[in-house]
């Protein structure tokens, strides 16, 4: 058993922003790919979050923003009233069982394909750069299209997209959002170099390349207000197919973090490393550095177990951190990590996909 009071604070109420956290321990947003093709979450969808909501905070997984923003098929949205509806249920349940809940606003940009976009289009990215890589679509996994360059005057109907996004998820209950600018989805692709061979004012330089994500945030914070917004980033973590992720990470995030902190935003949420895989990092890289630049809230994730999480929130390298996989099998985490309960694992095939089969048939345990 952790000793609360001398080891941790970690299972200590805290504050973010405007978001009120019953502990520091929050659940990473997951994809499970258990939507049908509309998108639409149900009681399925509720019964699994209400089950995690002893989180501080549970960030639902990424939430295509639009039907251009989407890449997977069974992904979740929040575009359509129906899908609004459908979250609706989902955080009424989170907050009946007495969670917190912020969406995760996705654009998926090149990493996508036509089979999933609307009336067969290409999907949309900075440059017309293939990536390497399968999807997921209802026929199976098949290779991302070649992608064609956003033109200048598109980008207002991407702000837009989000913006409209932000405002639906207000309208479905949620207590926040959060962006998703890593894991080499749109905002990524235009932040990354090896992605983004624009020449208008949204490529070529850093201040140009992360243009994208910090309208985008601005855009954002007009609905919710700064507090209730986050943002996600993931540095190092490699495109699919192994794109080097940017040919200068330290300068690029680091301006792009700085630039954030105009913002006031309730947390930033960021990947320390390769997102789902290793903590080590390329030659050059500090992400201690990084978030260091960064004045507000912090939410490290990545392959943490409890006692990284000790140690990092006793350096004061956190103020909470996300836990991912492991909530797929013990949605009572929290309360597991707190009593010293050993943790149920997730095989693989349980991630994604199927219904409530490896999704809400996990018990908590007993105690
Ligand atoms: C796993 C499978 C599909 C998408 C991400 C939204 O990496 C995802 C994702 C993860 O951010």
């Amino acid at each position: 058993m952790v000793d609360n009071n001398t080891r941790t604070d970690l299972f200590s109420p805290t504050t973010m922003g405007a978001l009120e956290l019953g502990n520091r321990i929050a659940m990473a947003p997951l994809t499970r790919s258990r939507y049908d093709e509309e998108g639409i979450p149900g009681e399925l969808h509720a019964t699994y979050y209400a089950q995690r909501a002893g989180a501080g905070l549970i960030i639902a997984e990424a939430t295509n923003i639009s039907a251009q923003g989407r890449g997977y098929a069974a992904t979740p949205g929040l575009w359509t009233e129906a899908q609004v509806a459908g979250w609706k249920k989902v955080t009424d349940a989170v907050h009946a069982a007495g969670g917190k809940i912020v969406s995760q606003l996705w654009h998926v940009g090149r990493f996508s394909s036509t089979a999933l976009q609307p009336d067969g289009q290409a999907p949309v990215a900075p440059s017309a750069i293939q990536a390497e890589g399968q999807t997921y679509t209802t026929e199976g996994f098949v290779p991302v299209s070649m992608p064609r360059a956003l033109e200048t005057d598109e980008i207002p109907g991407i702000l837009e997209q989000y913006q409209q996004a932000a405002e639906n998820a207000k309208r479905a209950g949620f207590d926040g959002v959060e962006v998703h600018s890593a894991n080499s989805y749109l905002l990524d692709q235009f932040i990354r170099d090896s992605t983004n061979q624009r020449s208008d004012q949204y490529g070529g330089s850093i201040e140009n390349r992360t243009r994208l994500t910090l309208e985008v945030t601005e855009a954002v914070v007009k609905i919710w207000g700064s507090d209730r917004v986050g943002i996600r980033l993931s540095p190092v973590t490699p495109d699919a197919g192994n794109t080097p992720p940017d040919s200068n990470v330290m300068a690029t995030y680091g301006y792009l973090i700085q630039q954030l902190n105009r913002f006031k935003l309730a947390y930033l949420h960021f990947v320390e490393g390769a997102t789902g895989g290793t903590r080590e990092l390329p030659d050059g890289v500090s992400l201690d550095a990084l978030r260091a630049l960064f004045d507000g809230p912090y939410i490290g994730n990545n392959n943490y177990d409890l006692e990284l999480a000790i140690e990092r929130r006793a350096q004061g390298k956190v103020d909470a951190v996300a836990f991912g996989r492991p909530f797929i099998a013990n949605p009572d985490l929290v309360e597991r990590l707190r009593r010293g309960i050993e943790l149920a694992v997730a095989p693989r095939e349980a991630y994604y996909g199927g219904g409530a089969k490896g999704y809400t048939d996990w018990p908590a345990a007993a105690y």
